[in-house]
């Protein structure tokens, strides 16, 4: 890409597509093409199509989406299947026709097989079943993979696919009923210190473990991919270390200064035992993150104070 590239960037107010925005924009790239939902449903593909042959990007970042929890992804998996289906199907296809030089498709460690060997490598995607609780999802993700790979082999185009660990960050969503374990715990444990509560729940045994990753560190790596990696492969995106959902909610606990007690509801699932991704292709490229996991949530959460502060004024 150079500075004045035409790129655009599917689902730039999310999580990761927000923070796409802020890294290419503090980068220098101002040429950026950002649509939202009201001004172009991705999963209509006449209007799909009509903006990639009216607007012509010349790269593409496919950020766009459902995401969400464990418990989503196992109370909605009709929803998780056929949106991400249909997004990708939509972008993929009007990017080939349209002569895209190169477009980057965000996939999912949890796209790897549930009981793989750890740390994961890139070569484990499909040797094995996938979680059940989000079968659904991680389907659609490798739909999206497969889909990248197979335009490449058969129509010669420069889609790279790149699977990232956890995310956290900005903009995230901090529903107790969609979201993922971090902003969840953080908007938990909050609660709890202003309101005086005793204890805080916890969902599943605290056995799980995870590897989190701050999500201006993943737009970094994927503009740093996007200029600097042209294979078919998938290539991970991580930090490189793991911790159990017990120590997280434990350093949350201490950051959001709550203290009371926690208290496991074990008729929630765990979901994967272990999604720790081995980050040696990334790092042989020569990238690495950043940002450490504490200081990580300490932005994080001093940001939501900040939005909450800003609801109540
Ligand atoms: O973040 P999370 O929903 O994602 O859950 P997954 C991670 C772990 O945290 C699980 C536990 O073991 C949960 O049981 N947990 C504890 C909680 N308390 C909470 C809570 O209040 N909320 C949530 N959400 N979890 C998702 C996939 O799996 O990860 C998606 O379902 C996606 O497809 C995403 O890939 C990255 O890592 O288990």
């Amino acid at each position: 890409m150079n500075k004045k590239s035409k790129i655009y960037i599917a689902g730039h107010r999310g999580l990761v597509g927000s923070a796409l925005v802020r890294k290419l924009k503090q980068e220098g790239y101002d040429n950026l093409i950002l649509k939202t939902r009201e001004e172009l449903d991705l999963s209509d593909g006449v209007a799909v199509k009509n903006f990639f042959e009216s607007e012509k990007p010349e790269y593409v970042f496919l950020a766009a989406a459902k995401v969400g929890g464990i418990l989503a992804n196992d109370a909605y998996p009709a929803d998780f299947i056929r949106e991400n289906l249909t997004i990708q199907n939509n972008i993929i296809h009007n990017a080939y026709l349209t002569e895209v030089k190169k477009l980057l498709f965000l996939g999912s460690s949890c796209i790897y097989p549930k009981n793989c060997p750890q740390p994961i490598k890139e070569e484990y995607l499909l040797a094995g079943k996938p979680e059940p609780t989000n079968k659904a999802y991680a389907i659609a993700k490798i739909a999206g993979v497969i889909e990248c790979q197979s335009y490449n082999k058969q129509y010669g185009t420069n889609f790279i696919s790149v699977m990232p660990t956890n995310l956290y960050g900005p903009n995230d969503n901090f529903d107790l009923k969609t979201s993922h374990v971090l902003p969840a715990l953080i908007r938990k444990f909050h609660e709890a210190k202003i309101n005086n509560k005793k204890e805080v729940e916890v969902w599943g045994t605290g056995a799980a473990r995870r590897e989190f990753l701050y999500v201006d560190d993943l737009a970094d790596a994927c503009v740093f991919l996007m200029n600097n990696y042209n294979e078919s492969e998938i290539i991970n995106i991580g930090v490189g270390e793991d911790i159990s959902i017990k120590e997280l909610a434990e350093i949350i606990k201490e950051i959001t200064e709550f203290k009371g007690e926690i208290i496991w509801d074990k008729s929630k699932p765990d979901g994967t035992p272990r999604k720790l991704l081995d980050v040696s292709r990334l790092r042989a490229l020569g990238w690495k993150h950043k940002t450490k996991l504490k200081q990580g949530i300490e932005k994080v959460y001093k940001t939501y104070q900040e939005e909450n502060l800003l609801k109540m004024t």
